[in-house]
């Protein structure tokens, strides 16, 4: 694989609705779901106060960026409308910005929710279909903000039936780099662009594994890499545990590999337990 200008080798990425710090390593992403069907924590925080509360509390925690979302991808999910994202996401976008400097992600596929958050002062697009929306592109492009890239086979309903794969690593790292390359033809710089090999979105145990050995190989492309591996249910899988919220030590260890390895982001619900892990691992290293 032909290798790229790093754009990972730039401590501080700052645009003009954020920045972010990358100098001491690996950053958190604290996760918000406005939902009341996420997987690990689904209804929690569908109330705007109490989501406004749990976001505060996450960046006092450690989180370096707050990703909300409106909408579970939860395998089987049900699609929900861009109308009701916006509805869930602006008003705990709003009350957020007055009260914290933490850039917030806004994670959907929808440029219509995308562009209203964008408004509403949410400064980085997360997106886990990658540009399907070709607006989306565009819209990060004219608003200058950093997109995240995620890698999905299928669709949330049908993505968990039976992911197949030749070559689970090569094939998630060529359609990354095609949707990085492409989302610089819109105009977003490569300091800009995240992409992420999408952990648990259509992929089974082994491949999960599989990506997170090679995570360095995603590294290599000089693309900021971010990883989800929270809670998921690949964790309970190799540990036992039935339940999300008793996968924190689980998610630990991965989040321990994704520092050691050079990850630049990792997207985690429990932000004070997953900082204590960063900070050790960068004091290590
Ligand atoms: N995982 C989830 C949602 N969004 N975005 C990125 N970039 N990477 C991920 O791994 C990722 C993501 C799923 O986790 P969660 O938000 O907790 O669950 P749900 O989709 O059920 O709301």
């Amino acid at each position: 694989m032909k290798r790229m200008t790093k754009a990972n080798s730039t401590k501080i990425v700052e645009w003009p609705k954020g920045r972010l710090d990358f100098s001491a390593g690996c950053i958190i992403m604290g996760v918000l779901n406005v939902t009341p069907d996420s997987f690990s924590d689904g209804g929690r925080f569908f109330n705007t106060d109490k989501a406004i509360q749990h976001g505060l509390e996450m960046t006092v925690k450690g989180a370096a960026i707050i990703d909300i979302g409106a909408e579970s991808t939860r395998p089987g999910a049900e699609p929900v409308t861009a109308d009701e994202q916006i509805r869930r996401v602006v008003p705990v976008i709003e009350a957020l910005i007055k009260k914290t400097d933490v850039p917030i992600s806004i994670d959907t596929n929808k440029s219509e929710v995308a562009q209203t958050a964008l408004e509403a002062g949410a400064a980085i697009i997360n997106d886990i279909t990658a540009l399907s929306d070709n607006r989306m592109g565009e819209l990060a492009a004219e608003q200058q903000v950093p997109v995240i890239l995620m890698h999905m086979q299928g669709t949330p309903a049908n993505m968990q039936i039976e992911p197949k794969y030749q070559d689970v690593v090569g094939e998630v790292l060529q359609f990354l780099l095609e949707r990085a390359q492409q989302a610089e033809k819109f105009g977003i710089p490569k300091e800009r662009i995240f992409i992420d090999p999408g952990i648990g979105f259509g992929k089974t145990l082994e491949h999960n594994l599989e990506l997170l050995r090679n995570i360095d190989k995603f590294i290599a492309t000089g693309y900021r890499v971010l990883v989800g591996t929270s809670r998921k249910s690949f964790i309970g899988k190799i540990t036992g545990e039935e339940k999300p919220s008793q996968r924190i030590f689980g998610t630990a260890a991965s989040v321990a590999i994704c520092v050691v390895k050079g990850v630049s982001i990792v997207r985690v619900h429990d932000t004070a337990e997953m900082n204590d892990v960063v900070k050790v691992v960068h004091a290590i290293m």
